[in-house]
């Protein structure tokens, strides 16, 4: 006789409580370990975009992070070091924060977790094993082995309609990648407009340096063209921490009149990346860029006179995110998303993510990894996975206390709709429900 005993109806375990504290971490941890997440940033690119997608143990040692802490821990001043060849500068990063000293800072840490995750040797006087690996890897498969290892479904990019290396690579029709979103990325336009709007007016878009005249409808035109050709999840700008909305300022103009439109048009968000203190060390080139507070209230305006756009918002500044969960609290047209740059963290990942949870339930994307180089996939989402899930766990063993058990299938919902679902219904990318994409 068998000794199953039939209940009726069988309750499945989804749905039964998960009690006790360990337990609720443990199914968070497996739920999050189980759910395929989408990067909504990072400046990686599909193989059809070619040279441009950064990977390897030479660019994962010479990130801009890293060249940051090079300065600080050797004696190589930056002019020597811009002089040096690609191997040459990794080498000397490697010396001085890997074997001179001991990798513990977050990015550092990084590389180490990267090498680990490959089953290569995390000390040593060079990189000469790391290199022989990485160069026998086939770039496609290297993707989807980097993809699994990371708990990636899909990568955002970022795509710059005016960077002279890639726009002909799209003009040519690059071939799309199911696992890479494009972003139309509007810096150049918006902080830089004397410079660009010859480049603009060279391609016989009839602007002029002043926006006045035709411009505004010429970068509509622009805007469009590339939107048909890029197809583009939305599109994004970096700020600086004196941006003002509105303001008398050719990029306020361009927003308002230009880019915003066009963004309802196409039915996409815009991405504004505020804080950014640019080049306050020039000589640091793309590692010579700092943080400021910003006035948020360029984004409360923004929210209000717009309220069929919608926004993904990330600020730089830890003093801005208090003020940005209030504002998300306010307006349903704006998404918080990740912790970006300066603030990607374990110790500020924590604070600013108990205080969203608390302030904002599941209802924002707790993290990009903003990965410039490939692998780097690997190392930022195993921290966010390792930073959120105690924290995570938290909030159900508080909700527990205060009279409701949480159940398996809860936790899976929130975590589907923090690392996944918020960004698809937010962009439109597809119908959201349960687990879409989950592997
Ligand atoms: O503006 C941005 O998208 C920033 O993320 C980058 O410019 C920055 O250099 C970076 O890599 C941050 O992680
Ligand atoms: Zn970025």
């Amino acid at each position: 006789m068998s000794t199953t005993v039939v209940r009726n109806p069988p309750a499945s375990s989804a749905n039964q409580p998960v009690t006790g504290p360990d337990e609720i971490l443990r199914t968070v941890q497996s739920e999050l370990a189980a759910t395929r997440f989408i990067d909504v940033h990072t400046h990686l690119f599909m193989p059809s975009l070619g040279q441009l997608g950064l990977w390897g143990i030479d660019e994962l040692i010479t990130y801009h992070y890293l060249e940051a802490e090079l300065f600080r821990s050797s004696s190589l001043k930056p002019q020597q070091y811009w002089e040096m060849s690609k191997t040459a500068k990794a080498d000397a990063i490697w010396r001085a924060l890997f074997v001179e000293n001991a990798p513990v800072s977050e990015a550092t840490r990084g590389v180490v977790a990267v090498l680990s995750a490959f089953g290569l040797p995390t000390s040593g006087p060079d990189l000469t094993e790391a290199r022989k690996f990485f160069a026998a890897q086939k770039l496609d498969a290297h993707i989807r082995r980097v993809f699994d290892l990371a708990g990636v479904s899909e990568a955002v990019m970022t795509n710059d309609p005016l960077d002279p290396d890639e726009a002909p690579l799209w003009e040519k029709g690059a071939k799309p990648d199911p696992q890479f979103h494009p972003v139309l990325r509007l810096d150049r336009i918006l902080n830089k407009w004397p410079d660009h709007s010859r480049v603009l007016a060279a391609q016989g878009y009839a602007v002029n340096d002043d926006a006045s005249g035709q411009s505004v409808a010429e970068v509509r035109r622009f805007l469009a063209e590339w939107c048909k050709r890029m197809r583009p999840v939305y599109m994004a700008v970096s700020l600086p921490d004196t941006f003002q909305f509105p303001e008398k300022s050719v990029r306020a103009r361009l927003l308002a009149e230009a880019v915003i439109p066009a963004c309802r048009e196409f039915g996409i968000p815009l991405s504004l990346m505020i804080g950014v203190r640019y080049q306050v060390n020039p000589e640091l080139r793309l590692a010579g860029d700092g943080v400021g507070k910003a006035d948020l209230r360029a984004v409360e305006r923004i929210c209000t006179q717009y309220p069929d756009n919608r926004f993904l918002i990330s600020v730089l500044s830890r003093e801005n995110q208090h003020e940005l969960c209030v504002y998300a609290r306010k307006f349903n047209n704006l998404m918080p998303f990740g912790c970006w740059w300066f603030l990607n963290n374990p110790s500020v990942v924590e604070e600013i993510t108990r205080e969203r949870l608390e302030m904002l339930g599941a209802s924002f994307i707790p993290q990009h990894s903003d990965a410039r180089v490939l692998e780097q996939v690997i190392y930022k989402w195993r921290n966010t996975r390792r930073t959120l899930a105690p924290i995570l766990a938290n909030s159900y063993r508080l909700l527990a206390e205060d009279g409701r058990p949480v159940t398996r299938t809860d936790i899976q919902r929130d975590i589907t709709r923090l690392f996944r679902s918020n960004f698809e219904e937010f962009v439109g990318l597809r119908e959201a429900h349960g687990r879409v994409g989950a592997a």
